[in-house]
């Protein structure tokens, strides 16, 4: 038998995604549903060569009986419907951050921490793109050497932000006088040292995400952070430049083959070829990139990589999907 799945938010730019790679990944799909608001009910998806119509999603469709619904609609929609169909039995597999730092509820990134997923039932997290990214590369190193603290700057794609920011770069690629509505600034030709709101701390909400999501997947509040999060005008694709300080003094040879060797990372990393990861060249693939690999001139404990994924894919839509496969093996 296969699954009964549910994807809501299906029209947006992760929604879409998600319905691809649970084509793409063979996913055993026995019935799909799909939800959106009233601005796009009825409308009709592809999934498999068959049309499905995307149905209003309302309190009432959540009480339905599925095995995992994935919710990609934002942070009011996930706060509103995912405890009902938590409370109907359901899995809610949910792309936003309303969840992510309670008590209780997995925050899951699968190559890092599938364990918490252990006979568990009920709304599951996603972490941020920029923070699942990170933790793919991050977390084998951590295990061997011991992260004390992580700086990173993160050079994000616009897709991050959804479908309309898509269209904004796109419009202001072909007229430099396209107005800016989803960013406060023009995007096209600059970049913007803003991802959500900012804290009353001088920190954005992306930044904080940075951290606290990271704490909470590798299971250790000790780690320091200090992210500095930024839009740049690229379509698909976040980059991160990251200066990791570790508690014991890492072996150059050894972190390229712990990474070589880790679940969902490519070492792209030979400089004298100009090989090191581009968001460009590495769109539309699952896996997480490291290169530049160096040891800071001054601090034999500290290291600098940069690191790359698809955001859409690895940093939403197929972590999602992983974490059903990784259920899905669990059972
Ligand atoms: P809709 O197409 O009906 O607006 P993106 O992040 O790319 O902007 O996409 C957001 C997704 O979330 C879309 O599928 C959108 O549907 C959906 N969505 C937004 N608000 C709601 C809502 N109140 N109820 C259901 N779906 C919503
Ligand atoms: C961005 N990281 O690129 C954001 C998008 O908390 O899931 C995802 C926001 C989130 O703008």
């Amino acid at each position: 038998m296969g699954l009964s799945i549910g994807v809501v938010g299906a029209t947006g730019a992760v929604g879409r995604k998600v319905i691809e790679i649970l084509k793409e990944r063979k996913v055993p799909i026995e019935k799909l549903r799909v939800f959106a608001s009233a601005r796009s009910a009825g409308e009709k998806l592809d999934f498999n060569g068959q049309e499905v119509t995307v149905e209003l999603l309302t309190e009432e469709v959540m009480k339905d009986k599925f095995d995992y619904l994935l919710f990609s609609a934002g942070g009011g929609v996930s706060e509103k419907y995912a405890p009902i169909a938590a409370e109907a039995g359901n899995i809610a597999i949910d792309n936003s951050s309303q969840w992510r730092m309670t008590e209780g509820i997995p925050l899951v990134v699968p190559e890092v921490n599938p364990h918490v997923l252990k006979d568990y039932r009920g709304i599951i997290a996603n972490p941020n793109c920029s923070t699942i990214q990170m933790m793919v590369a991050l977390a084998p190193l951590h295990k061997r050497y011991g992260i004390k603290r992580i700086v990173v700057s993160t050079y994000q794609a616009v897709s991050g932000s959804g479908h309309n920011a898509i269209v904004e770069l796109e419009g202001q690629m072909r007229d430099a006088e396209h107005p800016n509505q989803v960013y406060p600034k023009k995007i096209a030709a600059n970049c913007i040292p803003h991802i959500d709101v900012f804290n009353e701390n001088g920190f954005t909400k992306e930044e904080l995400k940075m951290v606290y999501e990271t704490q909470k997947i590798l299971e250790d509040n000790t780690i320091e952070v200090n992210a500095t999060t930024v839009r740049i005008p690229v379509f698909y694709g976040h980059s991160e430049s990251i200066y990791l300080e570790f508690k014991e003094e890492p072996d150059l040879k050894e972190v390229r083959e712990i990474l070589e060797n880790a679940p969902g990372v490519v070492v792209l990393d030979n400089p004298a070829n100009n090989e090191y990861p581009t968001p460009l060249e590495t769109a539309n693939t699952d896996d997480t990139y490291v290169g530049r690999i160096r040891r800071d001139l001054y601090n034999p404990k500290a290291l600098s990589l940069w690191v790359v994924a698809d955001n859409l894919r690895k940093g939403a839509a197929t972590n999602a999907v992983q974490i059903i496969e990784v259920m899905e093996a669990m059972k």
